[in-house]
């Protein structure tokens, strides 16, 4: 069949949007019609080769839909079930998946892209196979995913609403509530406050925190995040943001500080933010090539501790449904999140908006 989707064909160039040849399901494979998908900074990533995929590869991996047909032995999921896409594939069974560490799975060994049998299900018109951003591809009217990345939802909600939670709510809120486990009462700084991280502002918000410190250089996202909770806000064009965050912690800094950016400068900020024995979250992806360095010895005496975040360390079959429905008991916002809707031929003026800080969340909707 054809699916419309945005191909990367090439680093730092504009995104194609084109009909591509879609194959049918295989054995333990889904086809999923797209109802949305999310504009994340990690599709903008995959273009400027921070995340790296060998081109051609179809972005997206925020997105939500309805199943069209399922493959040969796939008995947990049936035609006109709602799902939310994961962008993790997931085993249960390895040590990482018994764990609960479902995101850190450590069984699937396949490139980048490919299918688990290694293999594409996406070809252009010169018969070029295309690869899929995390096996799904949410950028394109229909996809061929594993079961393992499905999350089935109740049909009452909004799959518009719920494509916001395949990626960047689970991301934000799940660094906090499961990753850091952040107190009630805790100071909490967020470095960013993008899709992700506004999410980490609903997170500390959940866990009752009582000081919530936004950090960001674009006057438009830290108006975002007053309205998800913020506290107070440090713009950090025209201040030292660790300054600004030690005067409005009694000099001491807070207990914990959620780098949601992805640069190592800003990671060594949020290290340098957080009181002795607080704790610096990292969960921006970096560049693949960058690395952060901190004074090794202050790391020691000041017992700080610096811990990575993906996915919000998040169970999504478990996580996922919990989410929406803190947004149906009103605990959760999604609607504010949206900011701006696109065709999915609109993919680079969607990128645009986001470089220039004007959403706080685009999505593409499919008709
Ligand atoms: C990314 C991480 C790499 C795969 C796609 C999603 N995380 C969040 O945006
Ligand atoms: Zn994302």
């Amino acid at each position: 069949m054809k699916t419309r989707a945005a191909v990367m064909y090439e680093h730092n160039q504009p995104v194609v949007v084109e009909d591509l040849e879609l194959e049918d399901p295989k054995a333990n494979e889904v086809l999923v019609r797209t109802a949305a998908s999310g504009v994340c900074h990690s599709d903008l990533s995959v273009v400027t080769g921070a995340i790296y995929y060998d081109a051609a590869v179809v972005l997206g991996h925020e997105g939500a839909g309805i199943i069209e047909h399922v493959g040969k032995d796939v008995t947990d999921f049936h035609v006109g079930d709602h799902v939310i896409l994961s962008f993790v594939t997931y085993c249960s069974d390895c040590k990482m998946c018994r764990m609960e560490k479902v995101c850190l799975c450590e069984s699937y060994d396949v490139p980048r892209g490919y299918q688990l049998d290694g293999t594409y299900r996406l070809y252009n018109k010169s018969g070029q196979g295309i690869l899929q951003m995390a096996r799904i591809a949410t950028m394109s009217e229909y996809m061929v995913v594993p079961h393992q990345n499905l999350v089935k939802i109740d049909d009452r909600h909004s799959l518009e609403k719920a494509a916001l939670v395949g990626c960047g709510v689970t991301t934000g809120v799940g660094a906090v509530l499961n990753t850091a486990k952040v107190e009630p009462g805790s100071s909490v700084a967020v470095i960013g406050t993008g899709g992700v991280g506004l999410n980490a502002i609903q997170g500390a918000v959940l866990a009752k925190a009582k000081k919530i410190i936004a950090v960001d250089i674009a006057e438009k996202k830290l108006d975002f995040a007053k309205r998800f909770g913020a506290t107070d806000v440090v713009n950090a064009t025209d201040n030292d943001p660790v300054e600004a965050v030690r005067e409005l912690t009694e000099g001491r800094g807070v207990d914990y500080a959620f780098e949601v950016i992805g640069n190592p400068d800003t990671i060594v900020q949020a290290y340098r933010m957080v009181r002795a024995a607080g704790t610096a979250v990292i969960v921006g992806m970096a560049h693949h090539q960058k690395e952060f360095s901190i004074p090794a010895q202050h790391f020691v005496a000041t017992e700080r501790q610096i811990i990575g975040s993906f996915y919000g360390s998040c169970q999504p079959r478990v996580d996922m449904p919990k989410l929406l429905n803190l947004y149906t008991e009103g605990k959760l916002k999604l609607d504010e999140l949206i900011t701006k809707h696109y065709q999915l031929d609109q993919i680079n003026e969607a990128f645009a908006d986001m470089e220039a800080g004007e959403n706080a969340r685009g999505v593409i909707t499919f008709n």
